[in-house]
């Protein structure tokens, strides 16, 4: 039996595997979660993040809206799976402070994780490119916007949820200015959240046959989960098809003190597009996840992922099975 360091959650959304069933993942029975339409003038709600708040749940979501803009909004659920978003986008008590360091062109696929009592949200921010935003908040009411942490072009920035070595350190995912042809991970540390440095590569896509799914590019998924094994990370991998690009995510062990060493890298998939909700929308064919949920008492994680660009869907898992499956479907 695996560990998960961190806390209980007895309320984590959770549905058991269906009988009979061997799946290492399984999908909600009431997915997609979060239509499309939930706010009034939304055009799409899908690649957003959720955490236990006041014996709840609060979240922020990605809502494009029919101007077809990108921006983030924040939203409560007793469950985790019937979400209140807010009409109005998420704003910052310190906007007018820097307005040309905090300005941003659009918002997207945002990650919260709690550190020292502290919610972070990181966030891809157009800032003459994307890069990664940052932000802190106490209450989910009043938000403070840091600097931007990383230089563009760069995206899936990832906080860890606890200092390592003492220090505060991020997963992310430069890039160049395309929809690119390389896209490798790398972690970054910081002393104060404010200056990064210490790169180190983290890993690269797989350009061979033998893991496909993840040749054209990976990202971070969700924060990553603290294990007695090492921390577990889900990430997504991309597939250029002849019909476009295909958006999957597996799953990998890092070494908990010098997480850039990899301890297992899953070759398989553990979740690709096949329910139609994941097949067909604004972006075909894309699972994208962005937040998990995780209980330390049972080792049950809940993990919310956008699908086709459009909706949000909710996974489940167990630690000791997607640690089995990583160990045996290991590259
Ligand atoms: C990536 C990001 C994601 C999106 C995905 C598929 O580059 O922009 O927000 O889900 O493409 O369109």
């Amino acid at each position: 039996m695996s560990k998960i360091i961190g806390e209980a959650l007895p309320n984590i959304p959770f549905e058991a595997r269906p009988a009979g069933s061997q799946a290492v993942i399984w999908r909600s029975v009431q997915n997609p979660i979060i239509p499309q339409d939930l706010l009034s003038r939304s055009n799409s709600i899908f690649n957003s993040a959720s955490v236990p708040f006041e014996g709840g749940f609060a979240g922020v979501f990605r809502c494009d809206d029919q101007a077809r803009s990108m921006d983030l909004h924040i939203g409560f659920s007793e469950d985790g799976i019937n979400w209140k978003i807010e009409e109005e986008c998420l704003s910052f008590e310190n906007e007018a402070e820097n307005p040309e360091i905090f300005r941003y062109e659009y918002r997207y696929d945002p990650r919260v994780v709690k550190i020292d009592g502290r919610y972070y949200i990181s966030w891809c921010n157009g800032y003459h490119g994307p890069t990664i935003g940052l932000a802190y908040t106490d209450d989910f009411k009043h938000f403070y916007q840091m600097e931007n942490a990383l230089l563009p072009y760069n995206r899936n920035g990832v906080l860890f949820p606890r200092k390592i070595q003492g220090r505060y350190m991020m997963i992310s995912r430069p890039s160049d200015t395309g929809h690119t042809p390389f896209g490798d991970m790398f972690i970054s540390q910081s002393e104060d959240l404010v200056f990064w440095g210490m790169h180190r590569h983290l890993m690269s896509t797989i350009k061979s046959n033998a893991s496909a799914w993840q040749s054209t590019k990976i990202g971070a998924g969700p924060v990553p989960i603290e294990t007695d094994e090492g921390w577990l990370l889900f990430y997504h991998g991309v597939l250029n098809s002849c019909n476009g690009f295909v958006y999957a995510f597996g799953a990998a062990l890092l070494d908990l003190e010098e997480p850039w060493k990899i301890l297992y890298r899953s070759q398989d998939y553990l979740m690709s597009p096949r329910e139609i909700y994941e097949r067909v929308g604004d972006v075909p064919n894309v699972i994208f996840p962005c937040a998990a949920l995780s209980d330390a008492e049972t080792g049950r994680i809940a993990i919310y992922y956008g699908a086709a660009d459009t909706v949000t869907g909710l996974a489940f898992t167990e630690l000791d099975l997607v640690l089995n499956w990583l160990k045996t479907h290991a590259l």
